[in-house]
């Protein structure tokens, strides 16, 4: 799984990827909070600002309904507005913090990855291979997208950084001959889990929809079962653009989780907050940076104080 809470650093590596989300609410705090009391312009205001994050309209609405209840006509400091937030978003959050764990008696395990071209699939699978083969577990990857030769490239590149054996199609042709080989080659090698990268981008939704559904038929005719995981990879930094792609991909393939990505580079981080409670998903680990250790799990109270800045 990705790096966990043992790490070193690991708080304050999510508090860094969220600095954007986070500056951009403890700025409006400041400039909201000028008067003593909390009245009614001010929860206006406070309300605005949590939508200009993307948390989404209905958990926004019960903060600020929760805020007026426990706090109007009161006297609030900055400290005690942003631990009441990161409070209530945790509270929220937590059901869908579900680690992407790996069903021991499967050999392998196989998680197809989707998601639209950049939304960052390659990468992290790059970085959630590292981190299991780091805990000696036996991945091997699968460069899905046999039409590309620069895609099929960049995963060769992360499984040479992890010495990590990927499976690549020979002559650039259609993925399915190339999954039921590789399937078959890892159960032959008992690998623990098998971690399919998938095409973003084909001509049009309908090409995508066929091959994905493709690739999901040649390895059921392995192992009925298969895929066990089925991760849609969201890029935050198109915030709620996010949401119309989960519409989509729940067309396409049974999405068993989500995993955020470029939390480091937006600062609509509430969009986490907003997929979770639409959709009822769990959320796997988010992306706070491009490098090998930036995927973290999804630490309910750690997310929400970095979203806050606390
Ligand atoms: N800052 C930041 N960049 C990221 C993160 N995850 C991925 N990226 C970058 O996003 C870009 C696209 O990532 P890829 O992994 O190639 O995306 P993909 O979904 O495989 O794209 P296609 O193969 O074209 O479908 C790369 O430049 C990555 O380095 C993240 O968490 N933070
Ligand atoms: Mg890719």
């Amino acid at each position: 799984m990705a790096e966990t809470p043992t790490n070193k650093g690991w708080f304050s590596r999510i508090k860094e990827g969220l600095k954007r989300t986070s500056g951009k609410i403890t700025e409006g705090l400041e400039s909201i909070l000028i008067k003593k009391k909390l009245d009614a312009e001010m929860l206006q205001e406070l309300e605005d600002l949590l939508l200009s994050t993307d948390l989404g309209i209905f958990t926004t609405k019960n903060l600020i309904q929760t805020l007026e209840k426990n706090k109007f006509n009161q006297e609030v400091t900055m400290e005690e507005v942003k631990k009441f937030l990161a409070d209530e978003i945790a509270k929220t959050i937590a059901p869908f913090s579900i680690p992407l764990l790996l069903n021991e008696s499967s050999h392998p395990h196989v998680i197809l990855v989707v998601g639209i071209n950049g939304s960052g699939k390659t990468t992290t699978i790059g970085k959630l291979a590292h981190s299991w083969k780091k805990q000696g577990i036996k991945v091997r990857l699968v460069a899905g997208d046999t039409f590309r030769a620069a895609a099929v490239e960049q995963l060769k590149i992360w499984g040479q950084r992890s010495e990590i054996p990927v499976e690549m199609s020979k002559n650039g042709s259609d993925p399915a001959g190339l999954m039921h080989e590789a399937l078959q080659k890892s159960i032959h090698e008992k690998d623990d889990v098998l971690l399919i990268d998938t095409a973003g981008r084909l001509h049009n939704k309908d090409d995508l929809m066929a091959e994905l559904s493709k690739i999901i038929r040649v390895l059921k005719k392995v192992n009925p079962n298969v895929p066990h995981s089925c991760v849609l990879v969201l890029d935050a930094t198109i915030g709620q653009n996010a949401l119309s792609q989960v519409e989509i991909y729940k067309k396409i393939a049974e999405i068993t989780g989500l995993i955020i990505t470029k939390l480091d580079g937006t600062a609509k981080g509430g969009i986490v907050v907003a997929l979770a409670t639409k959709y009822n998903l769990p959320i796997h680990a988010i992306g706070v940076g491009e490098n090998i250790e930036d995927l973290k799990t999804f630490d309910p109270q750690a997310f929400a104080n970095g979203l806050v800045n606390i």
